[in-house]
């Protein structure tokens, strides 16, 4: 049994109901516990920044699915909330993205664990924070609490 972390992002429709709905079919999927539920951030787009404004969350879950099985999932899940894939991090009802597999480190095709955004965006690592206050990263070992408040320095 592994926790994971699980980043979620809306920008299109009923983003407050795209973030409940999501969670209530992570929860519905065996194999998966929800143990704990970050607050909602609204965010200004990054990256791609011609779209509406975001609600973010994280939660943390408990699972026994491997991670690559995890991503399936996830992604079975944004299809049947309507996700489609037209412009490369643009607007989207759902994205559902694997933060952190206990402290898996893997780089494959499909599948990056640490995503590569957590120390890019500020709201990721607030939100990590938020749901264990002693989460480090586990490819540099340092804290998530300590890269934040280093980053709000500069
Ligand atoms: N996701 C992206 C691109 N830009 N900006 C915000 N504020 N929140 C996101 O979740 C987000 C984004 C691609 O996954
Ligand atoms: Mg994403
Ligand atoms: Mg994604």
């Amino acid at each position: 049994m592994a926790t994971a972390y699980i980043g979620l992002g809306t920008n299109l429709g009923d983003r407050e109901e795209n973030l409940s709905r999501a969670i209530s079919l992570i929860e519905s999927t065996p194999g998966i516990t929800v143990i704990r539920k970050s607050s909602v951030l609204e965010t200004a787009p990054v990256e791609y920044l011609d779209q509406p404004d975001f609600l973010n969350q994280a939660i943390a879950i408990e699972t026994e699915i491997p991670p690559d099985e995890l991503l399936d999932a996830l992604l079975a899940i944004e299809k049947s909330m309507g996700r489609k894939r037209d412009i490369p991090k643009g607007p989207r009802t759902i994205d559902l993205d694997i933060l952190l597999y206990g402290r898996i480190i893997m780089s494959t095709e499909r599948l990056r664990i640490p995503h590569p955004a957590i120390t890019r965006r500020e709201f990721v690592m607030v939100h990590l924070v938020e749901l264990d206050p002693g989460l480090a990263d586990p490819e540099s070992a340092r804290a998530y609490k300590d890269i934040l408040a280093e980053q709000g320095k500069a």
